[in-house]
């Protein structure tokens, strides 16, 4: 991995800016040029969505700009976020997804990324109730349920699922694993909800999900 390159403000503001008004071309332009590796990347652009998180927040920008800037934030994230790790073979399975009546996917879809090298991962999408993270943990014998929630109401609903866990018989109890940016902002928020480990960023995912691993075995 490179030396971490810190990326200045005044190039975060001119990146918020390409991204709320859609200029793709320029966003994909700015990212070669800065030759950032991937972790530093990830960063930036998370960096950048939060800030346009809240200019939707202040008003100061509709939620299409958000629309338009998580469009482009995919893209990226499929075309140059590439973990830098290959396909080793599965060490347990991970039922994943993010928790009912929430929709944001973009991180989500990330972690499973990092993920998909080293564990079977079921995704079951967006919007996820919690008895379907039970039912489908059951169903394939998951080692960790791991579970994104980005928005406060989503997160109210994560202490239910330990319930569900621990009301339910399993040959081998899964753990439960959470994470979205209010966990990097609160990390307190884990142990609130009930779970055994968290994560606001997709880099550490795969060593808490061995360690939770080694935990259950
Ligand atoms: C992009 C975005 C959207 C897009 C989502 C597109 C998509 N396909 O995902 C759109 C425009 C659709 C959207 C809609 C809405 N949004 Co929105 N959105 C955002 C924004 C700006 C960025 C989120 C994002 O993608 N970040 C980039 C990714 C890479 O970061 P991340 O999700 O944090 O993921 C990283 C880590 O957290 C971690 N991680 C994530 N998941 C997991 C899971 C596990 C298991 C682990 C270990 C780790 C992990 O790894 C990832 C990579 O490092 C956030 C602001 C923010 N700071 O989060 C608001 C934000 C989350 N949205 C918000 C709101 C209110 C909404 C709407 C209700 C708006 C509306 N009025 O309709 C709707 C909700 C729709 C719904 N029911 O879900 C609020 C939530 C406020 C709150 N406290 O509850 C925020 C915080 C904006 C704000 N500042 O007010 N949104």
């Amino acid at each position: 991995m490179t030396q971490e390159k810190p990326v200045p403000n005044n190039e975060i503001l001119r990146l918020v800016d390409l991204f709320r008004t859609g200029l793709k071309d320029s966003v994909y332009k700015w990212f070669e040029e800065a030759n950032l590796c991937t972790e530093e990347e990830l960063k930036v652009f998370e960096v950048v969505l939060d800030r346009i998180g809240h200019l939707w927040e202040k008003e100061e920008i509709p939620l299409t700009s958000v629309y338009v800037s998580s469009k482009i934030a995919e893209e990226l994230a499929n075309t140059r976020l590439r973990p830098e790790i290959e396909g080793k073979s599965p060490k347990g399975t991970i039922v994943m997804g993010t928790v009912s009546e929430d929709t944001h996917s973009l991180g989500k879809n990330i972690v499973k990324r990092f993920l998909s090298p080293f564990f079977e991962v079921h995704d079951l999408g967006n919007d996820v109730r919690l008895e379907d993270f039970i039912h489908h943990a059951k169903r394939t014998e998951a080692d960790i349920i791991a579970v994104s929630a980005l928005m406060m109401n989503s997160i109210q609903q994560l202490p239910h699922l330990r319930d569900l866990v621990e009301q339910t018989e399993w040959t081998q109890k899964p753990k439960i694993l959470v994470g979205g940016a209010p966990f990097s902002i609160n990390p307190e928020l884990c142990e609130k909800v009930g779970a055994d480990d968290c994560s606001g960023f997709a880099f550490d995912t795969v060593e808490k999900a061995m360690i939770l691993l080694g935990d259950s075995r």
